[in-house]
């Protein structure tokens, strides 16, 4: 009967986790997944999260099923965190949010209904981005195309490039931006760069799906949502997930959202509607708990603030450890520019260490990377980053 199901080669990611998982040497070392880790490599369980969790299990009673569109706080709670609360086109309805499985969950609502009600346009993503980015959208039918982004002669942006592919564009093709910390490069616009793109974007019609998956680990929560509020102030129409998984170390309570900035309220009513519709055919409604904790953090005037402080404690350590890293490499390598550990944002730095590098370092030293040569630089901490150097500098020696 399944005879012609064929084996699975498995997810460049996700397997390499489980891998890791397996891998019986007591000092492998895991730079793959995109999971903050503390220093002693631990998945840290935030107090503000743990506080709010407290909250949430002593005010727990029956449990009923959500909307299909999740829970009312929740939603109001991530327009506020993405917008900001005084944003006029949240004030004027013309801002839908679902709360969606992961962001992983809202990337797929969205492609459902881009397939559905765009079905002729093409989804732009960045060359090189996250792996399941072609996944999740080829998977809702549509087809996945790239736009010039990552410059591996200097480690930077083509930018120009990546302009004027997008100002040959069909008119109404998708463009799936990173908003912040972008992965796996680790290469961002800057703010001069986005404002650059908002005429390309309104020209051609294009359509802006933005990701933020990583808010808070660039520059700060706010500073990591302009592309989000210069877009919407700018009058565009255009989606954005965010993801819970990282900013709250929430990942396996599957917490993140859609939204959808439309032009007009009414326009709005509709794109939500058929949102719960999307959502009623794939899982009819999304989990109640993790959620609760993430509106419980974001609105409560203790919580909220502790989880700040924490987020920007997460952000130093990566930072230190970008630092760590590349003063050890530029010692036993004097010869290499180490420079884009420090200039890279957010959790991953590209390498340019080739899957072969990558292979001999997991299989000669234990130090997982995935194989386009991302770290995961959130997985190094004092014990092992002196270690990880030396795997590196011998395999690049
Ligand atoms: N977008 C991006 C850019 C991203 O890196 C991830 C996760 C997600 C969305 C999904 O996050 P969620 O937990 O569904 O809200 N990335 C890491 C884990 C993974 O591959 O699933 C990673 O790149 O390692």
């Amino acid at each position: 009967m399944f005879q012609h199901v064929e084996a699975y080669p498995g997810d460049p990611i996700l397997s390499l986790n489980e891998a890791f998982g397996k891998d019986p040497r007591p000092n492998k070392i895991n730079l793959s997944i995109g999971i903050y880790f503390d220093d002693a490599g631990k998945i840290p369980m935030l107090p503000s999260v743990r506080a709010a969790e407290h909250k949430v299990v002593a005010d727990a009673g029956a449990r009923p099923y959500l909307p299909m569109e999740g829970a009312a706080n929740f939603r109001t709670a991530v327009q506020h965190l993405l917008f900001g609360a005084d944003n006029a086109a949240v004030k004027a309805g013309r801002v839908v949010t679902i709360q969606s499985v992961g962001s992983s969950g809202g990337l797929k609502v969205g492609g459902d209904f881009i397939k559905r009600y765009f079905p002729e346009s093409t989804m732009l993503v960045s060359d090189p981005t996250w792996d399941n980015h072609r996944a999740v959208f080829e998977g809702c039918g549509l087809t996945v195309k790239t736009y010039p982004y990552y410059d591996a002669a200097t480690g930077g942006l083509r930018f120009d490039a990546m302009l004027e592919a997008l100002k040959g564009a069909e008119k109404k093709s998708i463009v799936l931006l990173h908003a912040c910390c972008h992965n796996p490069t680790g290469v961002d616009l800057t703010k001069a760069q986005w404002q650059q793109l908002v005429p390309v974007l309104k020209e051609r019609e294009l359509i802006a799906f933005l990701d933020l998956a990583y808010q808070g680990y660039g520059d700060g929560i706010e500073e990591d949502a302009y592309a989000v509020r210069l877009l919407a102030d700018e009058g565009l129409s255009f989606f954005v997930a965010n993801s819970f998984s990282k900013s709250m170390s929430l990942y396996g309570e599957r917490c993140g959202a859609l939204s959808v900035v439309c032009p007009d309220a009414a326009q709005a009513v509709n794109v939500l509607g058929q949102m719960k519709a999307t959502i009623r055919r794939n899982y009819s409604n999304p989990p109640l708990h993790g959620g609760q904790l993430v509106a419980r953090v974001l609105t409560d005037p203790e919580l909220r603030p502790m989880w700040e402080a924490e987020v920007v404690a997460m952000r130093d350590r990566i930072q230190l450890m970008r630092r760590k890293l590349h003063d050890v490499l530029s010692a036993k390598l004097p010869g290499r520019d180490f420079s884009y550990f420090l200039t890279q944002h957010g959790m991953f730095s590209y390498t340019g260490l080739t899957a072969e590098q990558c292979d001999r370092l997991k299989e000669e030293f234990g130090v997982y990377l995935v194989r386009s040569g991302r770290m995961c630089v959130a997985g190094l901490n004092t014990g092992n980053v002196e270690a990880t150097a030396s795997a590196i500098a011998a395999v690049l020696g």
